[in-house]
């Protein structure tokens, strides 16, 4: 038995643990206390992260689907051989464009991967890559490169007196806000210190019940209440005017076009009181340091790109970025993440380049290929049209929208390859699976929590930290599971393409180690990987140049305030005659009560989108998907914890399990998504309802009726 030090790879907070060895196997994880970043955090998750790689719905080897629609195993050699073949056979009927690959979640966990992978496109020349980032907030990149990115990066954390969330719950989600490295240690210490802490969220969440100012808003309203809030600091004269005027542009057409946004003509539309409004925006505004962020909540509501601009344009007139001379809290150690220098960096293209898509007049973003439009890609017929698809790390079945449309696309495909661990929802539509070694079956490297800057504000590490982790265990005995990176090199291989990286080309006869791969990968760390692997428990390696610099003063770029679309966008939204959302209320005819009500996205603690329902620890806290409604509702629904609803949309119905809940504002119900049973994915319109620029659709603020489900005998 043996104790030695693992990165929690069940979510992207990466938490530093212990883990303990017996006879090749994980058998405990606990939080490491002498990890300088995390401090001993751990979650039930991750707790039971080694349970997940011995789970019995663990792939031990790659399954072939059949002609009669089962599936058999098969060797890793053999379907790797058919793989290409097919592929091959695809690429020469159809081109390049023909072969998409969608990187999910986890795909992004394993540098490595990322790689090959995008080696192997590459080498193909196809250009259809889609992400997960473009389904969760794309609106931070698109509204980043809109407004433009601060070489300096956004003020820290550790020493604000005020943080700002609107619809993030970061305390549970590990995500933005407040650094996600056991951020309820973090909050606890700067509340201690006098920070203030705002939160705008439809539901009282864990993060709002600690807050000194909570707006329990109605959702979708996000734009106007931001508008109004950004009027109340221009008028009250309570910007940074210095910063304004050194490194901004627009600010006079921002003014304007904020200025029809007054609190008391946003305050019935949002669901709150005026002052309430006032009291925010002075709390933030009047504070000395500190950001606003905001969550999926928001960027998933209509105008989730304008959102995300407003949310910048806050902390650009509060002059809320490290100027120069500032001491940087981290410019990264495995990646330079920030210039250094404190000025508004060369713009760079929100949308409109790259590959057109073929449906919704979509286009490349900044934060890439629309995949909200990807099912629809697959099942328009015409040149172009995508055949295959290489799932890796993903699960579009319970991810994409329009869960319906995804399945006759997945269905309709030539050839669907899925890389996972378990035979997932997406991947019982594959003809192939190849279960891959994850976790703790090889090293890596905290390099995620470095690279997340487009998201901007207060997510990565706050501190120069880094840690690397060997690999520990080898895989179930008797298993044939390939890392991520070894599937393309593999498939790179046999179909003759030279794979490269950075322009380097990989030795094609003999296959590199993770290892080599990952040192690779961060060649150019400011820290060496050897340095960093003399660290079991990671460590913070102090930069030598940590202040911010000055600017030149001839330096051309400044921080846009006024993006023409978004401020066309803002002006629409003003001249809006109907103010007040659609009402929740009671809908009228048919059997029973039936009400109207707004579907917000939610983060459950037990749950990590998809990942592993079934492991027992998690599914004894969460064994189904609850649909959380204020007891009010639920009372004019006439209906008790635990009683079956009915939820509905425009375009599918789901069923769930009540579960009444206070913290949720009346009007709104609220629940997560990915879960198979009760899949909010199953009530999401793709095609009607969608951002112009990013192509995302209404995802939160969901008009739904809720009814208690008909008498039939029901398990959700
Ligand atoms: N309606 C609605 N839809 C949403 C959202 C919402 O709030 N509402 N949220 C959106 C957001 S924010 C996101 S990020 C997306 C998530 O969308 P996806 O990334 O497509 O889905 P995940 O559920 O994260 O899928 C993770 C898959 O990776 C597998 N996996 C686990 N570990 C490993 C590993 O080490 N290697 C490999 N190769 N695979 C592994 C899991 O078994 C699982 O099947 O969903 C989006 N969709
Ligand atoms: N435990 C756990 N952690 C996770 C995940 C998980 O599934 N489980 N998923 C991970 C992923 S993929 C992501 S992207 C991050 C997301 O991280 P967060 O964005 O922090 O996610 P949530 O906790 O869902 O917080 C979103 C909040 O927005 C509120 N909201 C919904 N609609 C609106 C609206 O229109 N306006 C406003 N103001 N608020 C609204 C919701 O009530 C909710 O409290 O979390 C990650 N961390
Ligand atoms: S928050 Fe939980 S699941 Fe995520 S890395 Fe930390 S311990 Fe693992
Ligand atoms: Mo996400």
């Amino acid at each position: 038995m043996a104790e030695v030090t693992a990165i929690c790879r069940f979510c992207h907070a990466t938490c530093g643990m212990v883990a303990t060895l017996e006879d090749g196997r994980v058998t405990r994880l606990i939080g490491d206390i002498d990890n300088p970043m995390y401090a001993g955090y751990s979650c039930v998750k991750g707790r039971n992260y080694h349970a997940f790689h011995e789970s019995p719905s663990r792939l031990r080897t790659p399954l072939r689907r059949r002609s009669d629609g089962g599936f058999e195993s098969a060797s890793s050699a053999a379907v790797l051989d058919e793989i290409a073949v097919r592929t091959r056979d695809i690429l020469d009927r159809h081109g390049p464009r023909s072969v998409a690959m969608y990187g999910g979640t986890f795909s992004h966990f394993c540098p490595a991967g990322v790689m090959l992978r995008e080696s192997f496109m590459d080498a193909i020349g196809s250009p259809m890559r889609f992400s997960n980032a473009t389904i969760d907030q794309p609106g931070k990149p698109i509204s980043m490169a809109l407004h433009g990115k601060w070489g300096a990066g956004p003020q820290d954390f550790a020493d604000a007196d005020v943080c700002m969330l609107i619809g993030a719950n970061p305390l549970v989600s590990m995500w933005g806000g407040i650094p996600s490295f056991n951020p309820a240690k973090r909050l606890h210490e700067a509340r201690q210190r006098g920070l203030k802490l705002i939160v705008i969220d439809p539901r009282r969440t864990e993060s709002a019940r600690k807050a000194d100012l909570h707006l329990q808003c109605l959702p979708g309203q996000d734009v106007p209440l931001l508008a109004a809030m950004l009027n109340v600091i221009i008028t009250e004269g309570l910007c940074d005017r210095a910063f304004i005027e050194a490194e901004t542009e627009g600010f006079g057409a921002l003014a304007a076009a904020v200025a029809p946004f007054t609190p008391e003509r946003v305050a019935p539309r949002a669901g709150i009181e005026a002052g309430s409004i006032i009291e925010a925006a002075r709390m933030f505004a009047r504070a000395q340091r500190g950001n606003v962020t905001s969550g999926t909540g928001p960027s998933m509501a209509p105008h989730g790109v304008l959102m995300d601009y407003l949310v910048l344009a806050l902390n650009t007139v509060c002059g809320r970025w490290i100027k120069a001379g500032e001491r940087m809290p981290n410019r990264g150690v495995l990646f330079r993440q920030f210039s250094g220098v404190a000025r508004a960096e060369k713009p760079r293209a929100a949308t409109g380049f790259g590959e057109a898509l073929r449906v919704r007049g979509l286009t490349d973003t900044a934060a890439g290929l629309p995949t909200a439009a990807l099912a629809e890609e697959i099942l328009t017929p015409g040149e172009g049209q995508v055949k295959a698809l290489f799932v890796v790390g993903g699960n579009p079945l319970l991810s994409w929208p329009n869960q319906a449309k995804t399945r006759r696309a997945l269905e309709s495909l030539e050839l669907l390859v899925v890389v996972d661990p378990v035979l997932s929802e997406t991947a019982r539509h594959a003809h192939y699976v190849i279960g891959p070694r994850f976790g703790f079956e090889s090293p890596a490297i905290t390099f995620g929590n470095e690279g997340i800057t487009v998201y901007g504000l207060s997510l990565g590490y706050p501190e120069p930290f880094a840690q690397y982790q060997p690999q520990l265990i080898e895989p179930p005995a008797g298993s044939d599971v390939l890392e991520d990176w070894r599937i393309f090199y593999e498939l790179g291989r046999r179909m003759g393409y030279p794979l490269a990286f950075r322009g380097q080309p990989f030795d094609m006869s003999t296959p590199p180690t993770t290892d080599g791969l990952l040192s690779q990968f961060v060649a150019r760390s400011r820290v060496p990987l050897e340095e960093i692997k003399r660290h079991p428990h990671g460590a913070v390696f102090p930069d030598p140049k940590p202040c911010a610099e000055p600017r030149d003063a001839e330096w051309p770029h400044r921080l846009q305030l006024a993006a023409p679309v978004m401020i066309a966008e803002l002006h629409g939204i003003a001249a809006q005659k109907s103010e007040a959302p659609a009402p929740a209320g009671p809908v009228m005819g048919g059997e029973g009560s039936a009400l109207r009500l707004l579907l917000v996205s939610r983060r459950e603690h037990a749950l990590y989108n998809s990942v592993a329902h079934d492991l027992p620890a998690l599914r004894r806290r969460l064994p189904h998907n609850p649909a959380h409604l204020n007891p009010q509702d639920a009372a004019r629904l006439g209906i008790v914890d635990g009683a079956i609803v009915e939820i509905e949309s425009a375009v599918g119905g789901i069923r769930a399990v009540a579960h009444l809940a206070p913290d949720v504002r009346e009007g709104v119900v609220s629940i997560a998504h990915g879960f198979a049973g009760a899949c909010t994915a199953a009530l999401i319109d793709d095609a009607t309802d969608y951002e112009a620029l990013s192509g995302l659709p209404r995802m939160s603020a969901l008009p739904v009726t809720v009814r208690p489900a008909a008498a039939t005998p029901t398990t959700a």
